[in-house]
């Protein structure tokens, strides 16, 4: 008979429908309820995306194609995966106690975000741990995968795709903004890895695609007074379009990994709009979502967390 494991698979959530969105905001900043204005703000944001986020959906589908394929590749562990979210139901917390109800007493967990921060990735595994415990099941947890082989050739490809798109001439002018969530810059007393391992993903891309010119950004920033790494990627354009002549601009928002609002409208829209007013030419190639490619990496990453627990 095979063992049994748990995948437990962390992502962030997004609202199922409009009436989650109030809950869901309040639960991002720590309980407090957001004013009527920046609550209008994000809802009015979500319409601009079409209604409601792609996420949930690309969430399910990712998790669900990890577990067919952790399965086909190897036959000593039947994996059963467990979907845990950051902010909506179903909670991290809710994840783990529908394994120990199923009896599960090893598990492995992955978060679908590639760079460690003590903000992100360590906020879920410390969740995921807590929990686990009170259950007695033991999860080892995959930290990050920023600079997995299989993760970086996926971006490459997309992004020497659109590369390949453009003339010589407009080739010369292009530049690759490679970015990811910024975080409040108080993460950086602590010496939170997250800028080098954005540094590094950015540096493995331009190695594997030979494009030498690109910058680092930092996208998404939150509401609160505190100052927030940066530059963020709208000033970023208009500096490389400034101070460096650049006419295309190509974003890889590479610290997620899904069509959703923080790339659909800070991406899509507002960066856009940016590159519009200047003149230049916006590229966004496409999100890993569910390609094949991509679901090998992750469940790659799995196996050899797996693995090394032995
Ligand atoms: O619904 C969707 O399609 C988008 C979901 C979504 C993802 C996401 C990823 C990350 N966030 C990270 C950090 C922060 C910090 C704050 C913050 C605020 C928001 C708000 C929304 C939101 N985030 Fe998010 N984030 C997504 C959605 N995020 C909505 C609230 C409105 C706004 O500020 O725009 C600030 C919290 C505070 O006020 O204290 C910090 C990080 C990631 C990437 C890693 C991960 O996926 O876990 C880091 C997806």
């Amino acid at each position: 008979e095979k063992k049994k494991m748990g995948l437990l698979v962390m992502a962030y959530g997004t609202p199922n429908k409009e009436e989650d969105i109030l809950p869901y905001y309040t639960h991002i900043r720590h309980g407090r309820k957001p004013s009527e204005e920046a609550l209008q703000d994000l809802k009015d944001r979500y319409k601009a995306i079409g209604g409601i986020s792609p996420l949930a959906k690309i969430t399910q589908e990712q998790a669900k194609a990890l577990e067919v394929n952790l399965n086909a590749s190897q036959d000593e562990v039947e994996y059963s995966v467990y979907i845990g979210l950051k902010h909506i139901a179903p909670f991290i917390e809710d994840a783990v106690e529908q394994m120990a109800e199923d009896g599960i007493n090893e598990a492995v967990s992955l978060v679908l975000a590639p760079h460690y921060s003590t903000f992100s990735v360590k906020s879920y595994n410390s969740r995921a741990n807590d929990e686990a415990e009170k259950y007695g099941i033991n999860i080892e947890s995959v930290e990050s995968w920023y600079d997995e082989p299989g993760f970086i050739e996926h971006w490459s490809n997309q992004i020497n795709a659109v590369y390949d798109e453009m003339s010589a001439e407009e080739r010369e002018k292009a530049v690759l903004v490679v970015s990811a969530h910024s975080l409040p810059e108080k993460i950086l007393q602590n010496g939170d890895p997250y800028p080098d391992q954005l540094k590094e993903t950015a540096r493995l891309i331009s190695e594997k695609t030979g494009i030498k010119d690109y910058a680092i950004g930092w996208q998404s920033e939150g509401n609160t007074p505190d100052p927030w790494l940066g530059p963020d990627v709208q000033d970023l354009t208009r500096d490389l379009y400034e101070q460096k002549g650049y006419r295309s601009f190509v974003y890889a928002p590479v610290g997620f990994i899904a069509d959703h609002l923080e790339v659909l409208y800070d991406n899509d829209y507002e960066c856009k709009v940016v590159c519009d007013e200047l003149g230049a030419n916006y590229y966004r190639p496409e999100m890993p979502n569910v390609h094949p490619d991509f679901i090998a990496t992750l469940s790659n990453v799995v196996l050899q967390k797996a693995k090394s627990e032995v």
